[in-house]
């Protein structure tokens, strides 16, 4: 009682919201005891549920409209910056600039299916789902509009389920759904299968044959899913 009392002066937030992890808590431990091993799955933001690189160039385009650009079919490796300063020294600064700027990220359109899909995984039996993201280290908007951006589309009860690091070898779980194709940290085993979400940046990459691909959220995730599940 002492626990639960501590818990709600912390919240800050009176009992309605106390009720609900305490409860989520009880809940995953019933079921975790009851049938074996709960699957967690790590979904990454940017390129996979969030679109960055679409809202990038938009957003791009419409404060530089006389300098190049690079149309979504041209679009090769995972740094923006990197292929734009390939174009012209100083684009890589502009780039940067873009998802820097105030209301970038807040304002990312959500990728088809993928609000849906983890909405759905959610709801699964024995499934844990966690938002995987890395924020860009110029901390001024991107941290609160991630956030953000999570209450907006998937609902304020899903903010529990966010974790923001920019190592995510650290992190423990079944499946990471990203779209970075090397995702390299302390952790030289990391404990989750990397599903490469095929993005305009990786799509043309060849991945070696054990790296597992979901094409989009139109593909079959549920069986990736089904395939870790003991
Ligand atoms: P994640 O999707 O969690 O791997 O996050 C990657 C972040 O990096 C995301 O906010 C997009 C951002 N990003 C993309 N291209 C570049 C780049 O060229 N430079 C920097 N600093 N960040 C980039
Ligand atoms: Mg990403």
């Amino acid at each position: 009682m002492l626990l639960l009392f501590g818990t709600t002066r912390l919240l800050g937030r009176g009992t309605t919201l106390l009720r609900d992890p305490v409860k989520r808590i009880c809940v995953n431990m019933s079921s975790t005891s009851a049938s074996g091993k709960r699957l967690r799955v790590l979904v990454d933001m940017d390129g996979v549920l969030a679109d960055f690189e679409g809202g990038f160039l938009k957003k791009y385009r419409a404060r530089y409209p006389s300098e190049p650009y690079i149309t979504l079919d041209d679009r090769r490796g995972f740094w923006v910056s990197t292929q734009y300063g390939r174009l012209r020294s100083d684009l890589c600064e502009k780039a940067i600039s873009i998802w820097e700027s105030k209301d970038f990220f807040i304002e990312l359109e959500p990728l088809p299916g993928g609000v849906e899909a983890v909405k759905e995984m959610a709801k699964m039996d024995n499934t844990d789902v966690f938002i995987c993201t890395s924020p860009i280290k110029q901390y001024k908007h991107c941290p609160y509009e991630k956030y953000a951006w999570v209450e907006k589309h998937l609902g304020h009860d899903f903010l529990e389920q966010v974790i923001l690091t920019r190592d995510k070898t650290l992190i423990t779980g079944d499946i990471l759904i990203d779209d970075k194709p090397d995702i390299l940290g302390v952790e030289p085993k990391p404990t989750w299968e990397h599903i490469l979400f095929t993005a305009c940046h990786n799509e043309h990459q060849p991945t070696s044959p054990s790296q597992r691909r979901l094409l989009s959220w139109s593909d079959d995730w549920r069986a990736i899913l089904d395939s870790k599940r003991q």
